[in-house]
């Protein structure tokens, strides 16, 4: 079933083969012994813990090469999973926080992501996400880092620790963002309250709200989020492994559904959540009996949902 994915951190698709080839080749000391032993520390309470070993495991990428061997082993996985269509979320401060050049980044990416579609049958975009635990200050400033790299660049974002940290902070940097012709998403309501998916919406102006399972809370606004066809990019299995819900079986992804949003299926950090895209579209149905017709449309809500301009959407679907 061809799909678009809209919300995949490429930094969440790091294996721990990776992780461990590239520490070796760059000299990195790791506080595991092994591939099994990482595999291990995959438990976590809460987004917090997550995040602790998603920075850490990532430090091993050092070089433009890392950053392309990531995205090349994505993309095999993807095509697998019925991927053509992928804009992909980095994290420019994790990485120029502890001395790697943005330029590394950003030119180790497109060293893969320019013939995708060749090699792939995928066609990418990259948007860049604002640690939002970070501050609006080193926000801004990233994105001074950001802004001659503009044309590299289909959108900002907003990520990280979310509880404690509202959207509406952030003002000034997407609004430099939406100057500069960019498109605007942000993580939402994943465990933040209903009000931080309002700020996104309201005072940030994004197109898309990353998670936004917390808008259920709000009958309001669900109202909202459904006349305006505001896409969620909903990661069920990321949400059971972070605990935002009790279990797969009782997300509430089936009421979203049935008050009217566009809703779309996708992955978040599919090496430490158990699974890509289409092993998360495979749980819907083994956890919540989903029937084809229902992953079909929740499938093509994916192309409906993403900023691919009209004239090329015919090619992907
Ligand atoms: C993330 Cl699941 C999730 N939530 C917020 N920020 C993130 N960065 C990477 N994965
Ligand atoms: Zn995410």
């Amino acid at each position: 079933m061809p799909k678009a994915e809209l919300h995949l951190h490429i930094e969440g698709t790091l294996e721990p083969e990776l992780v461990f080839a590239c520490a070796r080749r760059n000299g990195v000391q790791l506080p595991f012994a092994d591939v099994e032993e990482l595999r291990r520390r995959y438990v976590f309470d809460d987004l917090q813990s997550f995040l602790d070993l998603y920075y850490l495991a990532m430090g091993v990428l050092r070089t433009e090469r890392d950053f392309t061997e990531l995205a090349d082993a994505y993309l095999a996985r993807a095509r697998e999973q019925g991927v053509r269509h992928a804009e992909i979320f980095f994290d420019p401060q994790a990485h120029v926080s502890r001395g790697v050049p943005l330029e590394v980044v950003l030119d180790g990416l497109e060293a893969s992501l320019s013939t995708a579609p060749e090699r792939f049958g995928i066609s990418t975009r990259l948007i860049a996400c604002f640690l939002r635990d970070r501050g609006p200050r080193e926000a801004m400033e990233t994105w001074e880092a950001l802004e001659p790299h503009t044309a590299r660049l289909h959108g900002v974002g907003l990520d990280s620790a979310e509880v404690g940290h509202p959207p509406d902070a952030f003002e000034p940097v997407f609004a430099r963002a939406r100057q500069a012709g960019l498109h605007l998403v942000a993580h939402a309501g994943e465990e933040g309250p209903p009000d931080y998916i309002w700020q996104a919406l309201d005072v940030l102006g994004v197109e898309r709200v990353d998670h936004g399972i917390r808008a259920i809370e709000d009958p309001a606004l669900l109202a909202r989020l459904a006349r305006d066809r505001t896409p969620l990019t909903v990661c069920p299995l990321s949400n059971v492994r972070l605990r935002c819900v009790p279990s797969l079986a009782e997300h509430r992804l089936p009421e979203l559904v049935d008050a009217g949003l566009l809703v779309t299926i996708n992955s978040d950090d599919p090496a430490y959540f158990g699974g890509y895209v289409d092993d998360n579209f495979q749980a819907l149905k083994r956890e919540l009996g989903f029937g084809d017709d229902v992953l079909r449309e929740l499938a093509a809500n994916s192309f409906r949902a993403s900023f691919v301009e009209e004239d090329e959407r015919a090619r992907l679907l």
